[in-house]
């Protein structure tokens, strides 16, 4: 086992719920608590081992709970306390562990620090947020906050601006401020008392702001680059410490950080196995690769993703973090397009059998799997065809500033680059059954639901041996049998190959090797002509000698 000590949440997959799209219990077409109460037996069946639950606090909602107003209270439309309670009850007694959402960079502009804080240059909470002077009557800096439009927001009762490095209700904490830093500890340790299971970390990599304030910079003729700035600041190591040393620490918790523009070495630092700051980081790298195509918009593009670059990548994670520090294994999350229409092939001839092949890829690689919600059962992107039909505040905001405001690029081209990457790809309710609104809820759904809900659902899923859910279940079980795919180390086959992603896994004397193939085509591939193993998993009942067909995916054990 070389490098790596055992532990629970390294040999666990983790399942991401997004609340408000999951399943909706009172019919107000909003999903709730007790709506994912209800379901947790589908996710025991699944087989995952720990859910996530993207923000379930008190919030108004500018950005989907990710702007908090009350830390320890519920959102109104999800339920109460009670029913968290009893949610969380009802999943320990299934085996499931429940880890939360932390958003601890900002808060809502509605939380009662931020009101305070805003309301004179001398109140008690001034200091818990981030205030600066203008600069020659402008903001102080030129920086772009994530969604858009200045990182700064001027309020005029106290003359000066305070920085959001996402929307405007988004304003971010002063964790320079010792006593916000233990108002968050003192917080999260409310919430493993009352026995959660652990962390994921919101935008955490963003905690220490350079203290310079410099400007970015200007790509795009508007706005300076903010990320050099606030990312992997200066002090985010000693803060990360310290939240381990006063929270962390003292639970049998896993944590998992989202940290944005994070490199090799810094989540060498940030996972370290020496345990003094996180369990695991989220890198961006492998889902960015499309975005470079129009450097200018910044994340919008839509071009497929390249094999070549995105094997690059994942490789060099999987074989620079070896002994080091432990990784995170994703294609799918509440921020990202639908995984089999970025990187396979949504088409109805191949959904099936890519979104089979991408699961083996990325499940057989070394770290923890996260399954989003809807990727056990191949959901796939929307089209957009009006910005009026579209939910997610970074969508609207790059809309009216690079199509409304600056004339930059047309609508239909903005709204092809929202259909093909834009985050309300993936907050489509949760396609249950064939029924009326998908089965998600008996009221009016917040948000469509994707048209093609009566082929691609939960119901029918379950009816067909040969669906997705089947295959991530099997995918997910032998990952509990089987050593080699938590522990082995990891090696990169066929490198150069223009259509075939393979590696192999090697642990006390055993080889797994691995094979997928990106194209929607034969193509040739010898890997297992000779091998005599056990074959692990396959997304094809036959083979053919020398070639791995459209999509193939085969994992052999020897
Ligand atoms: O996302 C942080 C982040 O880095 C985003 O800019 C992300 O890259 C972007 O959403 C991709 O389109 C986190 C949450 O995951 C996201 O949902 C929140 O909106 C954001 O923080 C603010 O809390
Ligand atoms: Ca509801």
């Amino acid at each position: 086992m070389a490098n790596d000590k055992r532990a629970w949440w390294k040999e666990a997959v983790v399942y991401q719920i997004y609340p408000r799209s999951f399943a909706d219990s009172n019919g107000d077409g909003i999903g709730d608590l007790n709506g994912i109460t209800e379901h947790l037996p589908y996710l025991q069946k699944l087989g995952v081992d720990v859910i996530w639950l993207s923000p379930i606090y008190k919030s108004p909602n500018d950005d989907n709970g990710y702007d908090i107003s009350d830390y320890r209270d519920i959102m109104t439309e999800f339920g109460t306390m009670d029913d968290f309670d009893r949610m969380l009850s009802r999943a320990h007694k299934l085996g499931l562990k429940i880890v939360m959402d932390l958003v601890v960079n900002h808060t809502s502009d509605e939380h009662l620090w931020f009101i305070a804080s805003r309301s004179s240059r001398d109140n008690e909470y001034r200091d818990y947020y981030i205030w600066k002077d203008g600069k020659d009557g402008k903001a102080p800096t030129n920086w772009q906050s994530f969604f858009s439009g200045s990182a700064w927001e001027y309020d005029r009762t106290t003359g000066q601006y305070y920085l959001h490095c996402f929307t405007k209700k988004q304003p971010d904490l002063n964790w320079e401020n010792e006593k916000v830093r233990n108002a968050v500890y003192d917080m999260m340790t409310w919430w493993c008392e009352k026995g959660i299971d652990g962390f994921r970390m919101d935008v955490i990599s963003a905690l220490s702001k350079d203290p310079a304030y410099p400007d970015g910079e200007v790509t795009d003729g508007i706005y300076g680059n903010i990320r050099p700035y606030v990312c992997n600041g200066p002090r985010i190591h000693e803060f990360l410490q310290e939240m381990n040393k006063k929270v962390l620490s003292k639970y049998d918790i896993m944590t998992v950080g989202e940290t944005a523009e994070v490199t090799i070495d810094e989540a060498k630092k940030y996972a370290n196995n020496d345990g003094s700051e996180l369990n695991m980081v989220f890198h961006f790298e492998h889902v960015e690769t499309d975005a470079t195509t129009r450097p200018i918009l910044g994340k919008w593009g839509y071009d497929h993703p390249d094999l070549k670059k995105l094997r690059a990548i994942l490789n060099k994670w999987q074989t620079e973090l070896e002994g080091a520090a432990w990784g995170s294994l994703y294609w799918d999350n509440h921020d990202q397009p639908r995984a089999v229409s970025k990187f396979g092939n949504d088409s109805p001839k191949y959904r099936v059998v890519s979104a089979k092949m991408l699961a083996t890829l990325l499940h057989m690689m070394k770290g923890t799997p996260y399954v989003y919600q809807g990727e056990e059962l191949g959901m796939t992107n929307m089209t957009f065809g009006s910005i009026d039909e579209c939910d997610d505040v970074e969508e609207i905001n790059a809309y009216r500033q690079y199509v409304e405001e600056h004339k930059m690029i047309s609508p239909e081209e903005m709204l092809k680059c929202i259909s093909a990457v834009g985050r309300d790809n993936a907050r489509t309710p949760v396609q249950w059954n064939a029924d009326k609104n998908a089965g998600f809820t008996t009221g009016t759904p917040w948000f469509t639901v994707n048209p093609n809900y009566k082929e691609i659902n939960a119901e029918a899923a379950l009816a067909d041996p040969d669906s997705v859910f089947y295959y991530y279940q099997k995918l997910i079980r032998l990952r509990h049998e089987n050593d080699i795919i938590v522990y082995g180390t990891f090696h990169p086959l066929l490198e150069d190959d223009e259509n075939i992603y393979a590696y192999e896994r090697r642990l006390d004397g055993k080889v797994l090797t691995v094979a997928c193939n990106w194209a929607d085509k034969e193509v040739p591939c010898c890997l297992f002509d000779d091998l005599s193993g056990e074959e692990l998993i396959s997304n094809y009942k036959e083979h053919k000698h020398g070639t791995l067909l459209p999509y193939e995916a085969r994992a052999v054990l020897v």
